[in-house]
């Protein structure tokens, strides 16, 4: 048995819908994965349930009040020796205009679009599931 157990780091995104378009931003330089696009969120801190992480998350990086909705999917990823496990969350309400507070830009795209874009790889490996997820009503 190995004494050595896994780092796992949970995440949470919010996928925010405006009619056929799902928002994402470009992750900021000096960040891991700069450049990168990606959906809004963070890493859960200690004592935070998942919605709650995204609210402060979403708070921080867009400036709105989010309505966290239903979890789409789950996934796992590894990164060298850590691993992360991350939640797509729907959020289809918010309160505000999301601004751009964090990323290098934010845009909104279809989801077909995501695939030419620069992902990350925990993302890109599902991409069929969030383009699934996106694509239902
Ligand atoms: P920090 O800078 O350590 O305080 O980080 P946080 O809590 O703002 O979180 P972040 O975004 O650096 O960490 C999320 C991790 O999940 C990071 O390793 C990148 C990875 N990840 C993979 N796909 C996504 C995605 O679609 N959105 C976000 N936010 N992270 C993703």
């Amino acid at each position: 048995m190995s004494l050595k157990r896994p780092v796992w780091i949970p995440v949470v995104t919010g996928l925010l819908r405006r009619g056929d378009k799902v928002l994402v931003g470009q992750r900021p330089i000096g960040n891991s994965l700069a450049g990168h696009w990606e959906f809004p969120g963070g890493k859960i801190e200690k004592g935070e349930t998942p919605e709650e992480a995204l609210v402060r998350e979403l708070q921080e990086e867009l400036g709105i009040e989010a309505q966290i909705g239903t979890l789409k999917l789950a996934s796992t990823h590894s990164y060298g020796d850590t691993g992360i496990v991350i939640m797509f969350y729907e959020v289809l309400f918010w309160k505000g205009e999301p601004k751009n507070v964090h990323h290098m830009e934010l845009k909104w795209v279809r989801p077909d679009e995501l695939k030419d874009l620069s992902i990350p790889d925990a993302n890109r490996k599902i991409l069929g599931r969030i383009e699934d997820a996106l694509r239902e009503k």
